[in-house]
């Protein structure tokens, strides 16, 4: 009797075991795996709201699985990788896009975009369709939402005393450390400096050795990456109010029910404004951070650099690329 009724709560406690591993099996196998790369770092306010924000908006169905620093894909790959199937998701830039498709330099043009609301208003305009439509058709890249990345400013590793950067005439032979694709050079010498190519991971050796004078990156950036360590100024150019893509694989989105898209959509929007929000509040307060790490902070004659910036972009190589009236329209929604 006994036994019987001991085989009989063995067997129950195996089935239910057995039912608890195939329910957990099956749920994590429903999951769906997304290889999202950033050449960011971990904790750069993007890759912080993916995780934080967008990863547990999708967690029914999504496995998220990030990599930071460039470790899985280097800067400048991740397009390349998604279109091959080789990646699902990436923080991208319209400078990336722009290796490709040429009329995305005027989303990288110095002085257009005005701040974060600005970057808001022209991604949700018509005046974007061609230009997502062309990356979905031609890149099989979908772009998710915009992200902001910051205002770009000029860090030199030279004191003020020993290079006071007052207008583009000043930065004349200085070795400027940009991301290296064309629109990036581009931008480097519209501010009247010597551009150098070198990927995201290694400008921070690159100053400490002085390969090279400097480079420009939005504060929060400097302060995440501490290249104030290696630095000296920051000359407050604001060249370029900067943003990224949440870039995914438009096969794997045409995968997805379309609930899931929604839910998806809805998730990347919400991860774009909590970075962004976050990445405006440093903003206001890193000034006075790095001043108390000994930095000098101080504005240019904007006017000087924002006339000689643009002046270099008119009938230039990119300017031809961009679609007729588009300029016009993203200045509209400006304030
Ligand atoms: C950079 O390499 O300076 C840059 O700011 C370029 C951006 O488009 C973006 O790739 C960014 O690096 C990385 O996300 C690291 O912050």
């Amino acid at each position: 009797m006994l036994n019987n009724l001991m085989r009989k709560a063995m067997l129950t406690m195996v089935v239910a075991a057995g039912a608890f591993s195939i329910t957990a099996t099956s749920s994590w196998s429903d999951k769906i795996e997304l290889r999202m790369a950033t050449s960011g770092s971990e904790t750069d306010q993007r890759s912080v709201a993916m995780l934080e924000v967008f990863a547990p908006m999708v967690a029914d169905f999504i496995d998220y699985k990030p990599s930071y620093n460039g470790t899985i894909f280097a800067q400048g790959t991740e397009l390349d990788a998604i279109s091959r199937g080789n990646l699902e998701m990436s923080i991208a830039s319209a400078q990336e896009l722009a290796q490709f498709f040429p009329e995305f330099s005027i989303f990288a043009t110095g002085y257009v975009h005005q701040d974060a609301a600005h970057q808001v208003a022209v991604f949700n305009d018509p005046l974007m369709d061609s230009f997502k439509a062309t990356t979905e058709n031609e890149l099989g890249v979908k772009l998710l939402s915009v992200m902001y990345l910051g205002r770009r400013q000029v860090n030199l590793r030279q004191s003020k005393e020993e290079l006071t950067v007052m207008t583009p005439a000043d930065l004349e032979g200085v070795n400027l450390r940009m991301p290296g694709t064309d629109a990036w050079q581009f931008l480097g010498s519209a501010l009247g400096a010597a551009p150098t190519p070198m990927a995201f991971s290694e400008v921070y050796t690159a100053l400490s050795t002085g390969a090279v004078d400097g480079q420009d990156n939005p504060l929060p950036t400097v302060v995440d990456a501490k290249f104030y360590e290696v630095t000296n100024q920051i000359i407050l150019t604001s060249h370029l109010v900067d943003l990224n893509y949440i870039a995914i694989s438009k096969e794997f989105w045409d995968n997805l029910t379309s609930e899931q898209q929604a839910t998806m959509q809805e998730a990347a929007d919400a991860a774009a404004e909590s970075g962004r929000q976050k990445q405006l509040k440093l903003e206001e307060d890193l000034v006075s951070f790095l001043e108390e790490q000994g930095m000098e902070v101080y504005e240019p004659d904007l006017e000087a650099f924002r006339s000689h910036v643009q002046a270099q972009y008119v009938g230039s190589e990119f300017a031809e690329s961009w679609p007729e009236g588009v300029l016009e329209a993203i200045n509209a929604l400006g304030n």
